[in-house]
């Protein structure tokens, strides 16, 4: 292929469409509209497309590039570990230096009571891997009957057949035939959506009891675990009321349920700690993490688990028969540590909470003059807009997702780049945006904004 501007994006574009099978992508309408748009280079919070025009990346990536684009540390990192051991395994009784001194360096950033990590690649692999566990882990303990796991609709958890069953979303249970069997959904903790008159509180509470019920409707002693995000992420930045995850605490607690908290999005300084567990209070026994691991500059993801689960698989599992070739790859393990010393020397973590969280909370909210926007939210670098038909009763449009879809090409064309879920737009900024760049993003959304509410008549 030679690069001329035109020829080039052209030609990319042509195979794309011959050869590319995208993932979360209508291949009928990609092919429509040409082939996908290409994306060739980055740099701290821009991107650039193969025409040469810049994006903002309002959603980091997929909520991972947490550090920025074009960090040298990590890709130097990467090309000595290359050199030194591209690969070697972490099955049967081996570990690299990589892989020992991650484990222990997440460790320190957890809640005392995890203190065991095992790699994955993904944060799917992450879920899957904690099904197989905890039902390991009910074999062990004598409890052969503990097997349900507990969701909520509209979370997500991935993409394989078991992650996606975790996951709450209809569109894709419906492809695949999902949830498999000993997997259930309850409400989620949406307030804005499905709050109706209740206070947050109140509606935090009755969420949190959605669980309790269906725990007494199934048996605690059939009921393995409950999964949940911290805050959902690709459901619409959904931030539960403040009373929502105590009482989930309280609740799994008295039923001896496990508690996991899917910190794929949360982790890693996005709310503003190093984990959303403890931004929100969330008492968890089973942590599974992807993303903002590595930030995204290699593949790899983890779960934790606690010191009591950990006890039992050691003393009275005998092997744990799971893995993957790449669990524990050397190279994303020593990237995923640079990672996280680079957060730690920059103070990153500090910097979403003590400055940036406000910073985009204000500006967000400045676009509620808008009479499109319901509503806006955010928790750390996480946030969030709800386009709606009418303000005042909080009703959404029909069919939803057309406004979304609308406003996220118009982002497009401003030049920056945001995620939307239905109606709802979600951002997901790297840490390193500054003040006068979040001032950027949000002049960009509201113009992008009133040009959705054109289109949709309002
Ligand atoms: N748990 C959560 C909370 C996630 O957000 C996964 C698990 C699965 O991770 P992997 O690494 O297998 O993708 C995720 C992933 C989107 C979007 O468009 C969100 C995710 C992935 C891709 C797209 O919002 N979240």
């Amino acid at each position: 292929m030679t690069k001329t501007l035109d020829n080039y994006t052209r030609s990319l574009r042509e195979a794309a469409i011959a050869h590319h099978l995208p993932p979360f992508t209508d291949h009928k309408s990609l092919e429509a509209d040409g082939g996908p748009r290409i994306i060739e280079k980055a740099d701290g919070c821009y991107l650039w497309d193969t025409e040469g025009k810049r994006y903002l990346d309002g959603m980091a990536g997929l909520w991972c590039v947490n550090v920025g684009y074009g960090r040298e540390r990590l890709a130097e990192v990467a090309h000595k570990q290359m050199l030194e051991l591209p690969y070697y395994n972490t099955f049967f009784k081996t570990a690299t230096p990589a892989s020992v001194m991650l484990s222990e360096a997440i460790a320190g950033l957890l809640p005392d009571h995890l203190n065991q990590l095992h790699f994955v690649n993904s944060g799917s692999e992450a879920n899957d891997t904690i099904v197989r566990l905890v039902r390991h882990y009910f074999n062990l303990v004598g409890k052969p009957d503990k097997k349900v796991f507990l969701s909520r609709h509209n979370a997500y958890h991935g993409s394989t057949m078991i992650s996606a069953s975790l996951g709450g979303m209809a569109g894709m249970h419906a492809q695949g035939d999902l949830p498999l069997p000993g997997i259930e959904h309850i409400m989620q903790p949406y307030w804005y959506g499905d709050g109706g008159d209740m206070s947050p509180e109140e509606f935090g509470l009755k969420a949190a009891r959605a669980l309790e019920e269906r725990i007494l409707e199934l048996g605690a002693d059939k009921v393995a675990a409950f999964i949940g995000e911290p805050v959902q992420g690709a459901g619409g930045v959904i931030i539960p009321p403040e009373t929502y995850w105590p009482e989930i605490n309280r609740i799994c607690k008295e039923h001896g349920v496990l508690l996991v908290a899917d910190e794929v999005i949360c982790g890693f300084g996005r709310t503003g700690n190093w984990f959303g567990l403890q931004t929100l209070g969330i008492e968890a026994d089973i942590v599974p993490m992807a993303k903002g691991l590595s930030s995204g500059y290699l593949p790899i993801g983890a779960v934790a688990i606690s010191d009591s689960i950990a006890e039992t698989l050691k003393t009275q599992g005998g092997e744990f028969a799971h893995g993957m070739t790449y669990s524990g790859h050397p190279v994303a393990c020593a990237v995923a540590l640079e990672n996280i010393n680079i957060m730690k020397e920059e103070g990153l973590v500090d910097r979403v909470r003590d400055t940036m969280a406000d910073r985009l909370n204000e500006g967000l909210a400045t676009l509620n003059d808008l009479p499109i926007v319901g509503e806006t939210r955010s928790l750390g670098l996480l946030g969030a807009i709800e386009l709606v038909a009418d303000k005042a009763t909080r009703t959404k449009f029909d069919p939803l997702g057309k406004a979304g879809g609308l406003c996220r090409d118009h982002c497009f064309e401003q030049g920056l780049v945001m995620r939307a879920c239905g109606d709802t737009m979600v951002l997901s900024p790297p840490f390193v945006i500054t003040h006068q760049q979040i001032d950027e993003l949000v002049a960009m959304v509201r113009a992008a904004i009133e040009q959705t509410a054109r289109d949709m008549g309002m």
